[in-house]
């Protein structure tokens, strides 16, 4: 009889490092010749992490629109018709990073309503260290310290409702990932933990880098081990969590690009999200994530954006020149949708008009995330 397959689901906050987790622990699975699929997850389509997860050749479902918790069924109906086509050994499953209370809204109900159909994994949720340290405090005694410094650079602000919900997120977890190990010392990851530990006693802790796989063994052991899933009860206050939800400007958009002599595609990119945190910066909006994907014939290039401090980074780069271009945007920002917009169109204009391109809008969804209506709520 064959066995069920495995659902993986990690959560975390906006620009946490979900995705560059999924496509790890899908790279891995499938050199250890498992199937593998991946469902993502938003609250509209076009979705940059679906068609970075597809360049990376990954059989990649989508739930866009609403977010799993609150269309459960068009999960499930992914799920299974990924299942129809690919018989995956894995499912890896990413949700909307603003969205909590996940375990009584699509772990339990996975188990309880769908009847058992997989085998789920202890349920880890990604920390950004700046983050972590923004919110959880410098010091295990002094959660919340504002103006945290990190590696030389302040981190961004972070409403109390969205603090609100980044808590949750660990609230309820089964084990927390501490990411991008990779950029701090060992004695700072060891003070994040203790805070981690001072302040949720119990949770387990791995510490990671997404990015160079550093710490992946131990995300393995975690979610291979006899560990419980969904161990923790969590209360949700509904109000408050729609609230901090509905703070974010939330953007999907389409373009295309057309140039008549081949324009560099990563320094475009780039160049695109410099000058939207110029504009952001200017008028003090606060990024949460702004991703963008550039596809063209030589290759594809991604380019984030995941505070309003840092620089954007190329993380994927296309090492290719063309004319024509096709681009995803996303941004999640603290900003009045039709600002978002006009910010939006402004720099693709502008930025186009730099390399002697026209730069076109095919489709553009620009909204506040609704309140949190969930199809199952089982505590
Ligand atoms: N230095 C470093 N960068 C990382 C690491 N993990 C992720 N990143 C970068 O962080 C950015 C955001 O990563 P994503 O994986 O897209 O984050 P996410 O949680 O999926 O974001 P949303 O889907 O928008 O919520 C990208 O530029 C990644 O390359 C890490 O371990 N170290
Ligand atoms: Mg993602």
């Amino acid at each position: 009889m064959t066995q069920a397959p495995r659902f993986i689901m990690i959560g975390g906050f906006l620009g946490a490092g979900k995705t560059t987790t999924i496509a790890r622990l899908a790279a891995q699975f499938r050199s250890a010749g498992q199937r593998v699929v991946i469902v993502t997850n938003d609250q509209a389509s076009d979705l940059v992490d679906t068609l970075f997860l597809r360049t990376q050749g990954f059989d990649v479902g989508e739930v866009a629109g609403s977010c799993f918790c609150c269309n459960f069924d068009e999960l499930t109906r992914t799920v299974e018709s990924l299942g129809e086509s690919a018989r995956p050994d894995v499912i890896l499953a990413e949700p909307v990073g603003s969205c909590t209370d996940l375990v009584a809204t699509v772990i339990r109900p996975l188990e309880q309503v769908y009847d058992q159909r997989f085998r789920i994994a202890p349920y880890g949720v990604i920390i950004k260290p700046s983050h972590g340290f923004k919110i959880l405090g410098e010091s295990s005694k002094e959660p919340g310290t504002d103006g945290t410094e990190l590696n030389g650079s302040v981190t961004g602000g972070f409403s109390p409702k969205a603090e609100y919900i980044f808590r949750k997120q660990i609230e309820e977890a089964d084990f927390v990932i501490l990411n991008r190990a990779d950029e701090l010392s060992s004695e700072r990851l060891d003070q994040l933990t203790a805070n981690l530990a001072a302040q949720y006693p119990g949770m387990p802790v791995v510490r990671m880098s997404a990015k160079t796989g550093m710490g992946l063994d131990a995300l393995h052991a975690i979610i291979d081990g006899p560990g419980a899933v969904g161990s923790r009860a969590m209360e949700v206050d509904y109000d408050t969590y729609a609230e901090g939800e509905a703070e974010l400007g939330w953007l999907n958009c389409q373009v295309e690009v057309r140039a008549a002599s081949a324009i560099d595609v990563d320094r475009f990119l780039i160049g695109l999200l410099q000058r939207l945190q110029a504009a952001l910066a200017a008028i003090g909006a606060e990024v949460a994530h702004l991703k963008a994907i550039a596809i063209a014939d030589g290759g594809q290039a991604v380019a984030n954006l995941v505070s309003s401090v840092g620089e954007p980074v190329l993380s994927l780069a296309s090492e290719s020149q063309a004319n024509d271009i096709n681009l995803v945007i996303n941004a999640r920002v603290g900003l009045d949708p039709d600002r978002l917009t006009a910010v939006v169109e402004q720099a693709i204009s502008q930025q186009s008009d730099g390399v002697g391109a026209r730069g076109k809008v095919i489709s553009l969804q620009s909204f506040r995330p609704g309140r949190p209506v969930p199809t199952h709520r089982l505590v």
